[in-house]
């Protein structure tokens, strides 16, 4: 699948697979690799499972132990956590584990720190994906039985507790479930969340420490992440009750796209593994079906976010609204307007004004801002999923520009963690990557790309 032209010649394709390798092995704090050197120095969840595909090829075993350390923070009901959390890192991060306040919560593994909230589900897809690049899949069974029951019993979390209405919609309760934190998206929500200042208990930011402030997102954002902190804790993380008063959740697009891939994926092992696959069936066409029925945008031709608490959609484009590509959810009629939308102005700006492909938010999107974290820059794993997602749709020439705008910013800036939108940097600029360096995924994605 990933055999597509590269346009490197063969020494420089060996550069970047060698400097990729290093900031791995950099990143790695045995049975899991931090997301960057300084400014995230835990386990993360979703970049666990696209980190996992950087070992795929040169370390199998590390590549397993990925997922399998995470999911050791895995909470009884089946939920992941966002964050699992390193002893040795303690006071590195903020909000850090005794923030969280989820010590002592039923359900949540005595021996393992975690934050109280999920990320995006990858783990089914990727987990598939390993067992395709496994060198002995009768030997690794065992590993595949069993992540498949813990990656099921997640997709029950979701179905359960974040789908009161049985939509086949979950929702987030938090921007950093999103994995996308600092959308205009969240702006918009934000607005009808009222409360007083000392609802926002005191707090000191660490990402500061590291990135300078106009990369990172405003106080004004921050403040409403740890209200909303405070508010889970609060009340326990007691759910399903907590929901009945809870001010954020928010159906949005790339989220269930992802859960649903997850679900495909989880049928084809299920069928390998000789298990049962109808409730996924259930599930995978349930969401398929909402996502095109509450979450599609006729008017801009794009999916987007939904308010469950306002009852409205978010009209606002970003990238996670191409997303619902990645598990066939739309038809051809719409993938072909989400397509265009691509190619537009919106996302690939203009002849004058050419963009790398592809933007956070849509570039003309008044939120939208070239710098600031999820405003607008590109990432590296949007990319990846939207590569796999149009090729799944067979627009081959429009994956492979996915895949080369990528590995051309990788090859021009480094391993960044995000990177300027436009091919034309402001005078006197001449680097386009911003947030941390060094950073895992980028890496690990750079060597699934190149077969490494
Ligand atoms: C909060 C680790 C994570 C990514 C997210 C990215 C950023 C954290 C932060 O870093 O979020 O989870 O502190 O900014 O937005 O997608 O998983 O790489």
């Amino acid at each position: 699948m990933t055999n597509l032209p590269v346009n490197f010649d063969e020494p420089a394709k060996e550069t970047l697979v060698a400097a990729a390798k290093k900031v791995l092995k950099n990143n790695v704090l045995g049975t899991f690799t931090k997301p960057a050197p300084n400014l995230y120095p835990h386990q993360w969840n979703w970049d666990a499972g696209f980190i996992a595909l950087g070992y795929a090829r040169s370390d199998f075993r590390q590549a397993c132990a990925e997922l399998t350390s995470l999911f050791r923070g895995q909470w009884a009901n089946g939920m992941v956590p966002q964050i699992v959390f390193s002893v040795e890192n303690v006071g590195k991060y903020f909000p850090g584990y005794f923030f969280w306040e989820t010590h002592g919560i039923p359900g949540k593994p005595r021996n393992k720190r975690t934050s109280g909230i999920t990320m995006p589900p990858v783990h089914g897809f990727i987990l598939n994906r390993l067992l395709q690049l496994a060198p002995d899949t009768k030997a690794s069974r065992p590993y595949f039985r069993r992540m498949f029951d813990r990656v099921v019993l997640l997709h029950q979390y979701y179905y359960r507790f974040r789908d009161p209405g049985r939509e086949g919609l979950a929702f987030i309760c938090h921007p950093w479930e999103s994995g996308m934190d600092n959308l205009p998206t969240w702006e918009e929500v934000f607005k009808s969340i009222h409360f007083d200042e000392s609802e926002v208990p005191p707090y000191e930011r660490r990402d500061l420490d590291h990135v300078d402030a106009p990369y990172r997102p405003r106080k004004h954002s921050y403040d409403r992440y740890i209200y909303l902190v405070n508010r889970l804790r609060q009340q326990r993380y007691n759910e399903p009750e907590i929901w009945n008063n809870y001010p954020f959740q928010v159906q949005e697009p790339m989220f269930n796209a992802i859960l649903n891939h997850s679900n495909d994926a989880l049928i084809e092992l299920g069928k390998w593994l000789g298990r049962d696959t109808g409730r996924l069936r259930e599930w995978q066409n349930q969401t398929n079906r909402a996502l095109n029925s509450k979450l599609w945008d006729e008017s801009r031709g794009i999916y987007v976010s939904y308010d469950r608490v306002q009852g409205r959609q978010i009209p606002i484009a970003t990238a996670g609204g191409l997303m619902p590509l990645l598990c066939g959810a739309p038809d051809t009629a719409r993938a072909e307007r989400l397509v265009s939308l691509l190619q537009s102005p919106s996302f690939a700006g203009t002849r004058e004004n050419p963009a790398w492909l592809c933007a956070s938010t849509a570039l003309d999107e008044p939120g939208f801002d070239p710098c600031r974290y999820w405003r607008g820059p590109v990432w590296i794993n949007m990319n990846w999923l939207l590569f796999h997602s149009l090729q799944r749709y067979g627009y081959h020439p429009l994956a492979a520009r996915m895949r080369s705008d990528s590995l051309e910013l990788v090859r021009k800036f480094g391993f960044w963690e995000y990177y300027n939108p436009w091919k034309n940097l402001p005078d006197g600029e001449t680097n386009g990557g911003y947030g941390a360096n060094q950073f895992s995924w980028t890496a690990a994605l750079t060597l699934d790309w190149l077969n490494a």
